[in-house]
């Protein structure tokens, strides 16, 4: 008798979960989205699940975990990389547009809460860069679309320019990129030079945007493969901050930008010179706070001190031939610029590997 009336609850449960399903895309659901690695070069050693909570048409809510591969344990543990425990980079089905925010919450047992704004519905592939403590970078995709898209696969993506015909040109509001891209090999690590100017004449009020004079962010049309690169000032290798040059594989140096991550909100690091108001990078390690807490304009001599030298270099590694989004990220006038490429990297003329 009980049996049978558990029996029957349930049937009526699962009859309400169909007829919620068969009416799914009219309300507000959160949905959990498995990754799917997406850092070649690298072992898998993590699966990763977002949960997206709709917030508004075209905002949501994420919460993402990392859990070990092998155990399956949730990873509570993570390093900061460039300010930051966790970096999402989101674009869009074509590639043409590029996102990059930060956990707001970042929970005890390691799950990460992160606001985001989409510009338009459609698909979009939500890129998780993080380290997880002990076992290194590893970055996960997943693909969320927002709102009622029509058929994501038929968007088109801009034209591609092969990378032998540098130097390419790009630009975002009065900042142009001039991108020489000519050594890019797939497979093996080469490097870029690029120049910022303002106005067609170079930069000069560059600074540095989470820790670094430029980042760059490629994703390969093909597979979506990610890669994060970043730029430093061109005669600046060898300096204090060579490292970041290389991938933010990286794994740990004694003295890095990151030094303000776990401990930074004691603020144990003002130089005298610096008049306060300059929280554009070290100390934006306070997840929240975005580049806006850079509103004190008129004490801004500090920014005579953190000159980014607009002729940068960066070092990075394409998976394999192909097309590639390419977005370089720096801040200039205060504002955090994002200037966009598509290239072509041509197949190696030597070999053909597989
Ligand atoms: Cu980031």
């Amino acid at each position: 008798m009980t049996l049978n009336l558990s029996r029957q609850t349930m049937l009526a449960g699962s009859t309400i979960l169909a007829l919620l399903g068969a009416v799914g895309p009219v309300l507000a659901q959160d949905s959990v989205v498995e990754g799917v690695f997406a850092l070649p070069g690298v072992a898998q050693a993590v699966m990763g699940q977002l949960n997206v909570v709709e917030t508004g048409p075209l905002t949501r809510r994420i919460e993402l975990i990392y859990a070990d591969k092998a155990s399956g344990e949730q990873i509570a543990g993570y390093d900061v990389e460039l300010t930051q425990q966790l970096h999402i980079l989101a674009t869009d089905a074509g590639l043409t547009h590029l996102i990059h925010e930060h956990a707001d919450v970042v929970g005890d047992d390691g799950r990460f809460t992160a606001e985001l704004e989409f510009p338009a519905p459609g698909l979009y592939h939500i890129y998780t860069d993080a380290v997880p403590t002990g076992i290194g970078q590893q970055v996960m995709r997943f693909d969320v679309t927002i709102s009622e898209a029509a058929s994501a696969s038929e968007v088109p993506r801009p034209a591609a320019v092969d990378v032998s015909t540098s130097p390419l040109v790009s630009s975002d509001g009065p900042y142009s990129v001039t991108l020489d891209a000519a050594q890019l090999k797939p497979g093996v690590e080469s490097a870029v030079s690029l120049l910022v100017e303002k106005h067609g004449e170079p930069a000069a009020d560059l600074e540095p945007y989470l820790g670094v004079s430029a980042h760059a962010v490629f994703i390969r049309a093909e597979d979506l493969a990610y890669v994060h690169a970043h730029a430093m000032g061109a005669g600046a290798e060898g300096g204090h901050d060579a490292h970041g040059a290389k991938s933010t594989t990286a794994p740990s140096e004694p003295a890095r930008h990151d030094h303000g991550g776990d401990e930074s909100s004691h603020g144990g690091h003002e130089a005298p010179d610096h008049t306060g108001g300059h929280d554009a990078h070290g100390d934006a390690a306070a997840p929240a706070a975005g580049h806006d807490s850079h509103d004190s304009h008129d004490s801004h001599d500090a920014a005579a001190t953190e000159a980014v030298d607009p002729n940068m270099s960066l070092h990075v590694t394409p998976p394999a031939a192909g097309v590639y989004a390419l977005w370089i990220e720096f801040i200039g006038g205060d504002e955090i610029r994002t200037v966009p490429f598509t290239i072509e990297i041509p197949e190696a003329h030597s070999h053909a590997s597989h």
